[in-house]
């Protein structure tokens, strides 16, 4: 026991435990009726969480005085804080100090930006001990389609990830049991008391997590439109300005892109299919916005750990990786690293390889055509999403299993001239395509006799102070 600290009780058996003269009825009341909780209060609430002393009802309640009241910056650092220390924060050899780098993306629709981007900057030297997800949703996780490589294994040990890191430089992995244990139980109860969508909330989730990666730098890409999880440009912004402070106040050097989630990412969604793009941008060969993003994420995090002159230079020394053989041969290190075979992770990293022999392939495709000539004006993220996971490519509880081999090949990008007849969309499918999928992809196109101006996919840069249009 702390010195001052009076008694502590199972809460679970009704009474109230009073620590540090706090209980928690009064810490609810406090946040119910708009006070401010101090960071005591908040890493006494965290720590009797994590203790099983916290009711079910208390729990809820007070997730629910946060979610109405809102949390300030001051009350989003606590909890970042008293969440990030609630279990095991990883350590690395003092001599990587300030080469500690990853990304986060709160997720879209064709986004697998991790899988090139943590060997590219390897490949640049730092490390990247990257703690990845499954992913609830319509399309898989990370994982699931690092998965989708025969071998591949996602659970290391801290230790297996520290060898990992010296050898190789990067790794993915998922989170092990006791990493912020805080977040496993407040995110369940988030998502069974309508408390998830909270900005303070959020962004201790999602920042303790990386805290407890124990990074120097970390690149938030924060994702708007249809198939993200903020609507708006706007939400969006408010989301990425609070986790940039959050992390910046956890002693990690943090920025934030603001990009466009309304139509995919890249041109590929599925498991296999989007480790199959993943390789190509390795190869110098990706969709020009996946590889511009690569670079912009890359290129912040090298420059935020002083491994490059200019953020200009930061940006070519990524795109250099990705075209001389360096990015793709880490690839290939780290899959052996991760249990694949020698010889699958060479054939799958070889020049012009045939991914698809080593690769789950779907039984059938079926080819969408356009029905009219003209450009592209939309492709929309969230209907392909749907579709695709209707086919299998995501979950909807966890521990479901996925198919890794269905998903959506488009053959044209936001801008494209098209002509009609001509395919627009590849459907990749195990059994019939049935006809409501067919339907609801065939409205995911806009196609309009108007050229279409594009802009790329990043469209802002929030740091601490400032904030980039
Ligand atoms: N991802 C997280 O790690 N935490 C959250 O609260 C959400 C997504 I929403």
């Amino acid at each position: 026991m702390r010195p001052n600290e009076k008694f502590e009780q199972n809460g679970r058996n009704g009474e109230h435990i009073i620590t540090n003269g706090f209980c928690m009825p009064s810490l609810i009341m406090k946040k119910r009726d708009g006070g401010k909780l101090s960071r005591h209060e908040i890493e006494y609430f965290i720590r009797h969480v994590v203790k099983g002393n916290v009711q079910d009802g208390q729990l809820g309640a007070m997730l629910m005085a946060m979610f109405i009241r809102g949390l300030d910056d001051a009350e989003t650092a606590s909890l970042t804080r008293a969440m990030t220390h609630s279990g095991d924060v990883l350590k690395w050899p003092k001599e990587w100090k300030g080469s500690i780098v990853d990304k986060h993306s709160t997720g879209g629709v064709g986004d697998k930006v991790s899988l090139v981007l943590a060997p590219a900057l390897a490949a640049c030297g730092v490390k990247v001990p990257m703690v990845s997800g499954r992913g609830l949703g319509h399309t898989g996780g990370t994982l699931d389609k690092l998965e989708s490589i025969p071998g591949f294994n996602v659970s290391l040990s801290h230790d297996d990830m520290l060898k990992v890191l010296e050898d190789v430089g990067c790794c993915i992995v998922g989170q092990t049991s006791n990493l912020v244990p805080a977040d496993k139980i407040l995110y369940a109860t988030r998502d069974v008391t309508s408390t998830t969508e909270c900005i303070g909330l959020i962004t201790s989730s999602i920042i303790s997590k990386k805290v407890a990666e124990s990074l120097d730098s970390l690149v938030l890409d924060v994702k708007f439109g249809q198939g993200a999880f903020s609507d708006t440009e706007e939400m969006a912004r408010q989301l990425a300005t609070r986790m940039v402070k959050a992390g910046n106040r956890s002693g990690v050097k943090t920025e934030a892109l603001l990009t466009d989630m309304n139509s995919p990412l890249g041109y590929m969604i599925g498991n296999a299919l989007e480790v199959a793009e993943s390789i190509d941008c390795l190869h110098g060969k990706g969709p020009k916005d996946l590889t511009e993003l690569v670079k912009q994420l890359g290129g912040r995090l090298l420059a935020s750990a002083n491994k490059a002159p200019s953020l200009e230079k930061a940006f070519s020394m990524i795109d250099k990786t990705l075209h001389d053989g360096t990015a793709i041969a880490k690839f290939a290190d780290m899959m052996k690293a991760q249990g694949v075979n020698a010889d699958v992770a060479d054939k799958l990293c070889a020049k012009d390889a045939d991914v698809f022999e080593i690769l789950p392939k779907s039984e059938h495709t079926t080819e969408l055509k356009a029905k009219t000539s003209g450009y592209v004006h939309g492709i929309d993220a969230m209907k392909c999403a749907v579709v695709s996971g209707k086919l299998g490519a995501g979950r909807t509880k966890a521990g479901e299993a996925i198919s890794p081999d269905v998903g959506l090949t488009l053959s044209v990008q936001i801008g494209d001239k098209i002509e009609e007849g001509s395919t627009w969309v590849t459907v990749h499918h195990n059994g019939e395509l049935p006809i409501v999928l067919f339907e609801k992809i065939s409205g995911a196109i806009d196609i309009k006799p108007d050229i279409k101006q594009t802009t790329g996919k990043v469209l802002g840069v929030i740091t601490e102070n400032i904030s980039e249009q």
